[in-house]
C-alpha cells in the first residue's frame, strides 16, 4: 500500500497466532460478519507460489517474503480504492509493514485444545510438539507486540465456538467504532 495513498475507509484487520489456533476459521467468519475482504495468506503463498527453495531439513518450501508482500500489495491497495477493508490470516506478523494494519488479533488455545487440533490435522510428533512449544512460550504474541503499537494488539482466547462468536463480535464492534473515528 502506497504510503501517499487515499485514506482508508474500512480498517485492515491481521489474525495471527500459533498453526491451529483458529486463524482462518475466525478471519472467514468475521469476513461474513463485517464484510472485510478475507486475505488467506497461506493460499496466496500457494497460489502465488511465492517460495525461494526448498527447506530438505524441515520438509518445508522457504517463503519468499518480499514476492508474497508485492502480492499482497496489490490487494490491499485495491479494497482501499474499493472502499473496502480485508481480514488476513497468517501465523507470521512480523513480516508485513506495520502501517498495513489497524488492529491485530492474536489468537490463543490451550495446550490440550491444540495438541487434539494439531493432532486431527495429521502434524507429525516433531511438527506438533514444536508448535505446541510456540504456543506456550507465546512467540506469536511477543512478535506482534514488537512488530506493532501495543495498544492495537489484542490477545484472545480461540478454544471453543463461542470464543470465536464472541471475537468475531468484538471485532464488529471494533470495525463501527473505528469507522466513526475515521470518517
Ligand atoms: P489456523 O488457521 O490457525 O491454523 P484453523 O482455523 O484452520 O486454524 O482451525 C484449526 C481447526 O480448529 C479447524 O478444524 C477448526 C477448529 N477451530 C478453530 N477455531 C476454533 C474455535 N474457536 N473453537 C472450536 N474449534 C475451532
Amino acid at each position: 500500500m502506497s504510503e501517499d495513498g487515499p485514506k482508508r475507509q474500512r480498517p485492515n484487520v491481521l489474525i495471527t497466532g500459533t498453526p491451529g489456533v483458529g486463524k482462518t476459521s475466525t478471519a472467514s467468519l468475521i469476513s461474513e460478519r463485517v464484510g472485510l475482504e478475507h486475505v488467506n495468506v497461506g493460499e496466496l503463498i500457494v497460489q502465488h507460489q511465492c517460495y525461494e527453495g526448498r527447506d530438505e531439513d524441515l520438509e518445508t518450501n522457504v517463503l519468499d517474503e518480499d514476492k508474497l508482500l508485492d502480492v499482497m500489495e496489490v490487494i490491499l491497495d485495491k479494497a482501499a480504492e474499493d472502499g473496502t477493508g480485508i481480514v488476513a490470516d497468517f501465523h507470521m506478523c512480523e513480516i508485513f509493514p506495520e502501517r498495513w494494519f489497524d488492529l491485530v488479533l492474536v489468537l490463543r488455545a490451550s495446550t490440550d485444545v491444540l495438541f487434539d487440533r494439531l493432532t486431527k490435522r495429521g502434524y507429525n510428533e516433531k511438527k506438533r510438539s514444536e508448535n505446541m512449544e510456540a504456543e506456550i512460550m507465546q512467540v506469536i504474541l511477543e512478535e506482534a507486540r514488537e512488530s506493532y503499537a501495543p495498544e492495537i494488539v489484542h490477545e484472545v482466547p480461540s478454544n471453543t465456538l463461542d470464543d470465536m462468536e464472541t471475537n468475531a463480535k468484538r471485532v464488529a464492534e471494533w470495525c463501527k467504532h473505528w469507522e466513526k473515528n475515521n470518517a
